[in-house]
């Protein structure tokens, strides 16, 4: 296993020497944040984040995300364009030394939350989801002011996307998922990158438009789009485990003996009702999720895979990019580092 964290790039106040300073940290996950879907990234962008990292002693590995152009989602003709360029930036990413790409294949949203941050008890904030609030903000009725939207879409653009994919039901967006695949895998397996589909978070439809890396069902199908170990999984326990139905150790197990896991986001999340939840602190005791049986799970099948912790609460008066700040994060990669050490030794 090969602790990692996520970082933004020269802009995070998050530096790369606090990273470093982090006990057990092996290396940072980043992207090229400057350069918009569906374009190259220059060499030398990518020099300068993997130079960057080796000052501090930090490998660059994993990258996260290569976004997917719209239109490759869409199934629009347009898509080959787009595919072209996203193979040219794996041949570019495994010829300086990446291993894993994590990206999502998610209709106009990422990740959604209703609240970015909710006080709690002890003072701390966190991200939280609220299913009826979310609704209430459709972005073809309500306000646009859901946060962790992407800003850059304009009202009617969002509104004409979002019409778009009125064609697109769940059904189609695997089969312009396979499409994607089939043309890059053979790219991924000549330049040794894995891809490693991030899960839809929440995992459940949102506005009408279908999410379909949601359950292990779907997860499964997933996989058998393409046989390829290059094409894997990001386990993010957090976003699977928003719904109770999702057995997270046992997704574990069955995909990490199946050497489909290539990255593992370690989140814990408390559900509170149907279709509500709250990101908590990662130990177990916090959360809805057991996250000693969650390594346990990577450590029995051998996981040599990436993992990170994932958001974070705000704590000790820090302010920053929400669920990315510096304090809570490396609690939480230390608290994970920890579980893993007393397995191991307890597995001799
Ligand atoms: C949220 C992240 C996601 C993830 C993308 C991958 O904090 O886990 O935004 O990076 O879905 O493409």
């Amino acid at each position: 296993m090969k602790m990692t964290f996520r970082w933004y790039g020269e802009n995070d106040p998050v530096t790369l020497k606090y990273i470093s300073q982090i006990p057990t940290m092996d290396g940072i996950v980043s992207a090229v944040y400057d350069v918009a879907p569906g374009k190259v990234w220059s060499n030398e962008s990518i020099e300068k984040i993997k130079g960057n990292a080796k000052e501090h002693s930090l490998a660059f590995e994993v990258v996260e995300s290569v976004p997917v152009h719209e239109d490759i989602k869409l199934g629009k003709k347009t898509r080959d364009e787009y595919i072209k360029v996203y193979k040219e930036n794996i041949r570019r990413l495994g010829k300086a030394g990446v291993k894993v790409i994590c990206y999502n294949f998610m209709p106009v949203f990422d990740w959604l939350r209703s609240d970015l941050d909710y006080i709690n008890e002890d003072g701390s904030s966190s991200l939280i989801y609220r299913q009826e609030q979310v609704l209430s903000m459709n972005p073809k009725t309500g306000s646009l002011s859901l946060p962790g939207w992407d800003s850059s879409y304009t009202k009617e653009g969002l509104v004409s996307l979002l019409d778009e994919y009125k064609g697109v039901d769940s059904e189609a967006l695997f089969a312009n998922l396979k499409y994607f695949l089939d043309a890059i895998i053979p790219v991924c397996t000549e330049f040794d990158v894995k891809m490693a589909i991030h899960p839809d978070d929440p995992p459940w439809d949102i506005f009408g438009l279908p999410r379909i890396i949601t359950n292990e069902a779907n997860l499964d199908r997933f996989l058998s789009l393409n046989a390829s170990p290059y094409n894997g999984l990001t386990l993010c326990t957090g976003s699977l485990g928003a719904s109770d139905t999702n057995d997270i150790p046992k997704m574990l197990r069955k995909y990490g003996a199946m050497g489909r896991i290539h990255f593992v986001h370690a989140r814990n999340i408390k559900i509170c009702g149907e279709r509500n939840f709250n990101e908590t602190a990662h130990p177990s005791k916090y959360g809805s999720l057991d996250m000693y049986e969650i390594l346990k799970a990577l450590y029995d099948t051998g996981f040599t895979g990436y993992i990170r912790p994932d958001h974070g609460r705000m704590i000790w008066g820090e302010s920053g990019k929400p669920g990315y700040g510096l304090y809570d994060r490396a609690l939480g990669a230390v608290y994970l580092s920890g579980i893993w050490e007393a397995i191991q030794k307890s597995s001799k």
